[in-house]
């Protein structure tokens, strides 16, 4: 075969990847369970080499050797499927790259059995959706670094670019850019949930038009808080319905879906004994999200009344840019924290200012804040990040804007629980002090679990009720 690569799964992504490969000047081979699937990208190809096949055997047989089979299915059973099917036809020395957002201990898994047969194995998470996939994505490998080897020119050139190079880098053994993919998800949720949060006391505290609150959007994508998320919010305020002309985004039905990347990264930061409550919470709003026909009938019972609305001038817009900025740093701090323990945990060699890198460009979470949480990781500041020289002044200095804001959501009882959980995770690690000396003798008092004490060395355990 002549390929220089093939990809299996020709939905959203990888049409898009497949053109964006093609147009770097290689021969993509393509392939999709379901061949009008094919033919429809087969429509989009202009001047770029794609070639499209029908079986998997085709499929092989049209890749130039050492092959490299790309999946862009969805994650799960799929991905196991196809890599059964690959093992077949594929000889050691093959390269198989899974492409999708696999859960990384599905990659484990994959990787062994994939090694056995002598074959190479890359789990590579790739962000920036169906545009970034077209036009140049985040593309996070991990696994066989000789597999890596074969690719790196065609993922480099693919991927979107930034001042210092391509977002696209080796990132480490086994599952390290699975895990690295799912933690940039669960990032992505909590800034998702804060701006939401950000939108609904826009609309409820001060009642401001779906317009109006576009406009302040648009501000926002020029101030500090400048990233990618920030500007599509602005510009979904600017579209309107066709039919009944009102702004899109008021008839949409407010049930947030998910497919797990974002609690997937609670519960391995669980596992971990990482906090990462922030990423929890966006999580735990999406399921309460789900509950509409509850919080309906609910809403009727508890007979809400609506508050006066507040007016709205420039403080306003400062605190609350302010609040998004302090919520979106502590976001970036859990998911790093989470980054460094599993780096170390399952020895991943993560280098994190790298993995900040390549999230500059492509990627859901680019960000102008990314620029300084580079430096801040290059300096070696801080174990994390909010304690950095570089983060702690301007943390401090807005915290009191964050404070303000989560009482006006409170005294307003519009909820705002990322914002107020950002608040609440800075409170306790700023405090000396917490209230676990009691959860210690609690724990002592009903189950002898023993505890330490301040003023001596040494495990204790007292009777505490005759
Ligand atoms: P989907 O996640 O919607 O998957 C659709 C593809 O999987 C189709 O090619 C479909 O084939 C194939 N497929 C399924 Br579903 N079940 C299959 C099975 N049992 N056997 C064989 N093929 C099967 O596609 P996507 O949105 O393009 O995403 C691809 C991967 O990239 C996913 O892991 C996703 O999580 C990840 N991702 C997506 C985005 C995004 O913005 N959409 C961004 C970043 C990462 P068919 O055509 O025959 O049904």
């Amino acid at each position: 075969g002549s390929c220089d690569i093939g990809i299996i799964g020709m939905a959203v992504m990888g049409q898009n990847l497949a053109l964006n490969i093609a147009r770097k000047g290689f021969q993509v081979a393509v392939f999709n369970r379901t061949a009008s699937r094919t033919d429809e990208l087969m429509k989009r190809v202009e001047k770029e080499s794609i070639v499209p096949t029908y079986t998997l055997k085709e499929f092989v047989a049209s890749l130039k050797k050492p092959r490299k089979a790309m999946l862009m299915v969805k994650a799960g059973a799929a991905v196991d499927e196809f890599i059964d099917k690959l093992l077949e036809l594929l000889e050691p020395g093959d390269l198989i790259i899974d492409g999708g957002n696999s859960f990384y201990q599905d990659t484990e898994r994959r990787i062994k059995k994939v090694e056995k047969q002598g074959l190479l194995f890359l789990g590579t998470g790739i962000s920036g959706g169906e545009y970034g996939a077209l036009h140049g994505p985040s593309i996070m490998p991990g696994g066989h670094e000789e597999g890596y080897a074969l690719v790196k020119e065609i993922f480099e050139k693919a991927a979107a670019q930034v001042e210092d190079g391509p977002c696209c880098t080796y990132l480490g053994p086994r599952s390290a850019g699975h895990f690295v993919k799912m933690v940039h998800n669960g990032i992505e949720y909590a800034f998702m949930q804060a701006i939401a949060e950000a939108y609904d006391l826009l609309r409820k505290a001060y009642r401001l038009s779906s317009e109006a609150i576009g406009k302040i959007f648009e501000e926002f994508n020029q101030s500090e808080i400048a990233s990618y998320l920030i500007e599509i919010t602005a510009k979904i305020f600017k579209v309107s319905d066709p039919e009944t002309r009102k702004p899109l985004v008021e008839l949409i039905l407010d049930q947030a879906e998910q497919k797990g990347t974002g609690k997937w990264t609670s519960q391995t930061a669980f596992d971990f004994g990482v906090p990462t409550p922030v990423i929890n919470q966006s999580v735990i709003a999406r399921t309460i999200s789900s509950f509409k026909q509850e919080r309906v009938q609910f809403a009727s019972l508890w007979k809400n009344k609506e508050a006066a609305p507040i007016n709205f001038d420039e403080q306003h817009k400062e605190k609350i840019k302010d609040a998004l900025f302090v919520s979106m740093v502590v976001a970036f701090s859990e998911g790093l924290h989470l980054l460094k323990v599993a780096s170390q945990e399952m020895q991943y060699g993560l280098s994190l200012p790298e993995v900040v890198r390549i999230w500059k460009g492509g990627c859901i979470l680019r960000a102008r804040m990314l620029n300084q949480i580079q430096q801040a990781l290059q300096n070696g500041e801080g174990e994390i990040l909010l304690f950095s020289p570089t983060f702690l002044n301007e943390i401090q200095r807005r915290t009191p804007k964050l404070r303000e804001i989560v009482a006006l959501s409170i005294e307003k009882e519009i909820p705002a629980s990322v914002l107020s959980t950002s608040l609440a995770y800075l409170d306790s690690w700023k405090s000396e002090n917490l209230p676990a000396n009691l959860i210690q003798a609690q724990r002592d008092f009903f189950g002898a679990h023993t505890y330490q004490r301040v003023d001596k060395e040494g495990v204790f355990h007292t009777i505490w009720e005759e």
